[in-house]
């Protein structure tokens, strides 16, 4: 029987909606939704894969437990049987605590994939991980800093005057942290009414369309914004804007005023004109929109980067202003309504890292090595995640893995990660699931959408739920799953306490439910009813961060057709299949005498990597990239755990110095 069900993809937060027909279980073919109000029918070459994907053979089907040393297929029983065994004895022998659990980023889109906080709840373990402290921990910082809230996210407005982006580069990625479907008709809309400015190191996809594109050296942007804000607050500022609505204005003052223009030139290696051109442009627009993507992120000064973009629509009076930027209070969330209570997310750390807070709840990822080094953590769950290689120093980490007692990864695919396991558990992929979108906040519009399961799940794939109960029960822990939920519609439902509308209605309608866009709702939450510009850890932050002078970088990129470790293999554009690359400005390999295509060594002090050159020329001179996400030359082999920021927590993996050379002779 041939059916057509809608769904929406889950592969990044942009949720763009698809019709999928299924012939006998089986997907045939997927389409973009065009009647969709949100991406509007546009889809990107991933996720119109998500039919191959599915039926990947790659899929992991069946259950597996590593005996004598190798993973062997085991019916359901044996493997939770196995498991609840070794956790019971590792609680006698070490406490709860000594349970992990770390959660890649599809944990996050999918709904029903967040039941395992409850899990972790209710087993006592503050050992949580998860891709927030690896992908952008400086942003709940910075919001919290400013807001109270670490869940306010600025948008620039979908009219904004003047659209700054920075390391952020939506036209591949479609946006970090703000997601943007069908980003070209909203980049172009920017371009062609006011100017769309982007800072990048890389002449990316998305500066082609841009009025003004800069390049400074990566990690210097913290000096842009800095110079900026000292200028604007000389002349061009929002001043009745800062009387009223914003606090802290004055240690913001005394912070930036060390941006002069010739500082500010030394740190970003810019010439002066393109300074001063920036901050006339914020001038004439009066109002901006400002977003940093992982370009800033991973970088060592990603918190006085993020902030300083905070600061600057601060002082131009843009902050959740038309034509300035826009903040989503979340058609689930309900944030407008809602409110929150000022909160400092910011606890005590692993003990084996005094250096690191807990943030949110959880521990940095950069401390897993170490916990499990010193004996704090015996058993670690992964759920949907690919940790070997998303986490920093690879070699260290795997060294580590080796330790645990049990790793139980709840995975749909075989990884890099999944060849470490102890368990091995066959899990529901997205088109296996149904859902609903819980982080419309972080898109350009207020809505809802549900989609019910595309196809059934086949062999012995289960749902997460069903797998953390059947763990529960056999330990006598409460999962957190009650014995009523047979559907993920059971446990979505009582996610969405504050929806605007309720389960019920959202399921039943045909298409998206949308709210529409609301300005102005943020101010009235405010602690004191005003934007606190003046944090001071942030601004002591700001008032110190310097370059190192370093002469060739390391910086990250999205690719097109994957996404972080997955669809490695082509998946999404057989013919042209991206492959790990070192991609290096023409000057800089001429100078080194290296050719397209030759292989090359790239090293730190923690390791190296050797992969072939590929001349870019969309690279500007001593920056190189080699994208994560591939196990054949996994760049995190270069990174290091220890190198990491004291208030998030968050390992540098971007703008990080390294040596390049032609790879040495096999045998010196
Ligand atoms: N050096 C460096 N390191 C980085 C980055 C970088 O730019 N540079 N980027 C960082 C960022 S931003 C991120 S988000 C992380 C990514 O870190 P991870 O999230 O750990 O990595 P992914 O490769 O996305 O792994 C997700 C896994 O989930 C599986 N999966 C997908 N859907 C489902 C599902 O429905 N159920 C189950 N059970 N499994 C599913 C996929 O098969 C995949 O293997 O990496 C970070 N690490
Ligand atoms: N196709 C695809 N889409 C994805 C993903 C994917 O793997 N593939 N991953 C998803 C995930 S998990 C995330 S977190 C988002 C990330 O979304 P984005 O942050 O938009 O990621 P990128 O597309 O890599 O864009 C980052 C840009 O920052 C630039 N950059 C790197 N270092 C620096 C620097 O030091 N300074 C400046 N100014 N720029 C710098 C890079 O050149 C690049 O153009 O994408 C999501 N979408
Ligand atoms: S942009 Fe691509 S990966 Fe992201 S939701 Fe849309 S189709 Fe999926
Ligand atoms: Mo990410």
């Amino acid at each position: 029987m041939v059916t057509e069900k809608r769904s929406f993809c889950r592969l990044c937060g942009s949720f763009c909606a698809f019709i999928a027909t299924v012939e006998d279980n089986r997907i045939t073919a997927i389409r973009p939704d065009a009647d969709d109000p949100v991406s509007r029918g546009y889809m990107c070459l991933k996720g119109m894969a998500l039919g191959r994907l599915h039926h990947h053979p790659n899929r992991l089907d069946q259950p597996y437990m590593r005996v004598d040393g190798r993973l062997s297929e085991v019916k359901w029983d044996a493997a939770l049987d196995d498991i609840a065994g070794k956790l019971r004895s590792i609680i006698d022998r070490h406490g709860p605590q000594a349970i992990g659990a770390y959660a890649g980023t599809p944990a996050v889109p999918c709904a029903s994939l967040n039941v395992w906080r409850g899990f972790m709840a209710s087993l006592g373990s503050p050992q949580i991980y998860s891709t927030v402290s690896v992908d952008v921990a400086c942003g709940p910082l910075v919001a919290e800093r400013v807001t109270g809230s670490p869940m306010m996210i600025a948008q620039p407005d979908s009219d904004t005057r003047m659209a700054v982006l920075i390391g952020i580069n939506p036209m591949v990625s479609h946006g970090h942290n703000y997601f943007m479907p069908a980003p070209k008709l909203q980049l172009k809309q920017w371009a062609d009414q006011g100017e769309l400015w982007v800072v990048d190191p890389r002449r990316t996809e998305t500066a082609e369309l841009a009025t003004h594109h800069l390049a400074p050296w990566p990690g210097s942007e913290f000096a842009l914004l800095g110079h900026a804000v000292r200028e604007i607050l000389r002349d061009g500022a929002d001043r009745d804007f800062i009387e009223t609505g914003v606090a802290g204005i004055d240690a913001l003052r005394d912070a930036v005023d060390r941006f002069t223009l010739d500082e500010a030139a030394r740190l970003t290696r810019l010439p002066a004109e393109a300074l001063t051109g920036f901050v006339a442009a914020i001038r004439r627009a009066g109002r901006i929109g400002v977003v940093c993507g992982t370009g800033i992120s991973m970088g060592a000064h990603a918190n006085a980067t993020w902030f300083l973009g905070w600061a600057l629509m601060g002082v131009t009076g843009s902050l959740d202003r038309p034509g300035g930027s826009y903040f989503n209070p979340g058609f689930a969330r309900n944030y407008a309504e809602q409110g929150w209570t000022p909160m400092d997310t910011t606890g005590p750390g692993p003990a084996s890292r005094p250096d690191l807070p807990s943030r949110l709840g959880e521990y940095p990822c950069a401390a897993l090595a170490d916990e499990i080094e010193a004996g704090n953590l015996k058993a670690l769950f992964i759920i949907a995640g690919n940790p070997v290689l998303a986490l920093p120093d690879t070699g260290r980490l795997l060294a580590a893995f080796a330790k645990l007692d049990l790793l139980v990864v709840v995975e749909m695919m075989e990884t890099a990660t999944t060849a470490e396991a102890t368990h091995l558990l066959p899990g529901t992929g997205q088109l296996e699931m149904s859902d609903i979108t819980l982080w419309d906040f972080l898109n350009p519009l207020e809505y809802a959408r549900y989609a019910e399961r595309v196809v059934e799940p086949v062999a012995g794939r289960r749902p997460l739920w069903w797998m953390l109960r059947e763990i529960g029960r056999r330990i006598g822990v409460d999962s957190g799953v009650p014995d009523t939920v047979v559907h993920d519609d059971d446990v979505i439902r009582p996610m969405l306490p504050h929806a605007r509308a309720g389960f019920d209605v959202i399921r039943q309608s045909p298409a998206a439910v949308v709210g529409g866009r609301t300005h102005g709702w943020v101010a009235p939450h405010l602690p004191g009813g005003r934007w606190n510009l003046g944090p001071a850890d942030l601004l002591a932050q700001v008032a110190t961060a310097d370059m190192d002078g370093a002469d060739m970088v390391l910086t990250p990129q999205r690719q097109r057709a994957r996404v972080n470790g997955l669809m490695n293999d082509g998946l999404a554009n057989p013919r042209r299949p991206e492959r790990p690359e070192l991609h290096i400005n023409p000057g800089d390999a001429a100078a080194m005498g290296i050719a397209e295509g030759e292989m090359v060594r790239v090293e730190t002090d923690r390791g190296h990597v050797d992969v072939p050159a590929r001349i870019e020329r969309r690279y500007r001179p001593g920056v190189v990239s080699l994208p994560h996400g591939f196990d054949q030359a996994n760049v995190n082999h270069l990174t290091d755990a220890r190198d990491t920021d004291p208030l998030s927590g968050m390992p540098t993996l971007g703008a990080f110095p390294v040596r390049v050379r032609k790879r040495p002779a096999d045998n010196p």
